[in-house]
Order: C-alpha cells, then structure tokens, then sequence
C-alpha cells in the first residue's frame, strides 16, 4: 500500500541512483520517522516530470503505457530472472555489461539493458528542452560542425535503425559521435559513453504518430532534448 508521503520521497531518489540502479534503497515512512528500507531488487524509477508534461510531443497516454507497461515489464522481469543468482546483489550497470558477454543470459541482458534505457531515456528528455550549454556547444562545434548537423545525424539514425532499436549521442574519448543499437543494445557495450538517447522501439511513438518514426524523432530533438542532462553525462570520467 503506498500512500502519499512513500510517494513523495520515492521521487526523491536521485537520478544518478536510479541509474545506476542502486535506488533499492528508499526511504520509507515509518511510525518513528523516516528510516532507510531496502526495495526487494531494482525498482521503477518514477519518470523525471508529470505524464502530460511532453504534450503535444509525447502524449500522456504514450508515457502512461511506455513507463508503466514496458519500462515496468522490463523491471519486472528483471527481478524474476536474477532473484536467486549471483546478478542479485549486482548494481544495474554491472549486469548489462556482465551478461553482455554471455550468450546463456541474453534474457537477463535483454530486461536489464531495457531497464537502463529507457531510465536514461526519460532523463534524456525535459519539458520544453533546454538550450545547448556552453562547454557542450563547443565538444558538439568540434565534433560535427555544429547543432543542426548533429541534430540531422541523429534524426537519421533515429529514422534508419531496422526494426527496435535507439539512437544516441555518445561521447568517444573527447570526441561526441551519433550510434544506433538493435533492440535492448547499449553503448555501454562497447565502453562508449552515453550522453543522449531517442527510443524508437515502435511502443515509443506508434499511439502519437503511427509510422512517421522520423517525425516523432524531429519534434523530440527540436522540443524536448535534455542537454544540461547530457552535459552532466559529458563530464564523467
Ligand atoms: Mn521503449
């Protein structure tokens, strides 16, 4: 039973928890106050903003199935598959790359690098976007020429990814590159460095825009991108 106050402070996890997948710790009300409580396996990280709050770019509807069906299925399965097994006391990123490497846990990796996805996914988007900020308008100056460039890369891996799949800003050394990964593939795979993600799994937009995958990415980059979020990405390591 989860009452208001639970609710509040499950919000309050930080993004860099939640990502890292070590948010089984909450906080949880109790009578004496508020205590630390250990969630049985990771949790769903609470989206970052409002359901509506990226209308008319992304409905409250899409977010209400995309958050709550499939991020939640992913996260479900998550925790049937590891309970048990050495992956449990793993933190999120530890199994995607672990399991990466080992074809007897492709379900395993599957759920887990869903898992991370489409948290950083969520974190990738802000409503109303953000202007480019200056140390990272000039990594993006220097890697592509400019924003519309990147922007144009982007949106053509977003529309020419085969089937499910995600586009990215990644960061390579000092160098920002645009990538595109099949189904739950990650760059972390490939020790990249993930500064921005667009999902276009077709659950991502098919309510709101049917087959125009390419527009759905075009309003995402020009409304939506979260760049202060891909700059605290941008300064890691
Ligand atoms: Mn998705």
């Amino acid at each position: 039973m989860k009452n208001r106050c639970t609710e509040i402070l499950a919000g309050m996890i930080t993004r860099r928890q939640a990502l890292l997948g070590t948010a089984g710790v909450l906080l949880a009300a109790s009578g004496a106050g508020l205590r630390p409580a250990r969630a049985a396996g990771h949790p769903l990280p609470p989206l970052p903003y409002p359901k509506d709050a990226l209308e008319p770019v992304i409905s409250a509807r899409t977010l209400e199935f995309h958050h709550g069906k499939h991020h939640q299925g992913y996260v479900n399965n998550l925790n049937n598959l590891i309970a048990k097994t050495p992956m449990e006391g793993l933190s999120l990123e530890q199994i995607v790359t672990r399991s990466a490497k080992d074809p007897a846990q492709a379900g395993i990796f599957n759920n887990a690098a869903q898992v991370w996805n489409h948290t950083f996914f969520w974190n990738s988007l802000k409503p109303g976007g953000c202007a480019v900020p200056a140390e990272l308008a000039d990594a993006v100056n220097r890697s592509f020429g400019g924003l519309d460039a990147l922007k144009k890369e982007l949106g053509q891996a977003a529309a020419s990814q085969f089937g499910s799949g995600w586009a990215w800003l990644v960061k390579e050394g000092g160098r920002l590159k645009v990538t595109k990964t099949a189904n739950a593939h990650t760059p972390l795979e490939e020790g990249l460095t993930p500064l921005l993600t667009i999902d276009v799994w077709e659950h991502a937009y098919y309510l709101d825009y049917q087959n125009r995958r390419a527009d759905y990415a075009a309003a995402v980059m020009d409304k939506l991108l979260n760049w202060e979020f891909a700059l605290e990405n941008f300064r890691r390591k």
